[in-house]
């Protein structure tokens, strides 16, 4: 399942606050990591997972992420840090284009586990038939 979510943001003259709780990301978050130093030749992921969940936010410049599900292929551009997009189940993603000044923040339901990781296309096309 891939769920857009927009927040709002708490707008002073001091500048713009976002506060996500819990019951908004739908986990409890056990890991937090960002990907920064991207480039628009870059592209990463190539994976899925079997039993993360995520919520993905890019806080700074843009990227966009291709997402699998179910033969189902659609991309999102992030490029505005008040939203966020939910993430569960199988689901390929490859993420590209990246701004030079891109911040992708990642909150996950998990510790890092390698073992949770789908790396081959052709595997998780069985998994997701
Ligand atoms: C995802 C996308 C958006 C760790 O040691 N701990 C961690 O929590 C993570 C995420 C990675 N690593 C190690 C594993 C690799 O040696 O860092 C290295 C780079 O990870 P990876 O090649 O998986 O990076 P991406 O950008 O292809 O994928 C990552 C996440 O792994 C993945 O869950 O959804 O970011």
């Amino acid at each position: 399942m891939i769920k857009k979510i927009s927040f709002t943001p708490i707008v002073d003259s001091r500048g713009s606050l976002i506060a996500i709780e819990e019951p908004t990301i739908g986990f409890t978050v056990k890991r937090i990591y960002y990907i920064y130093g991207a480039n628009s030749a870059t592209r990463r992921g190539y994976h899925a997972h079997l039993n993360l969940k995520q919520f993905f936010i890019c806080i700074s410049g843009s990227c966009k992420i291709q997402f699998e599900e179910d033969s189902d292929v659609k991309v999102i551009n992030f490029n505005s840090n008040d939203k966020g997009v939910y993430v569960e189940g199988i689901v390929w993603r490859e993420i590209y284009d990246f701004s030079n000044d891109c911040i992708l923040l990642v909150l996950a339901s998990e510790v890092y586990n390698e073992e949770d990781y789908i790396r081959d296309y052709k595997d998780f096309k069985k998994l997701s038939n």
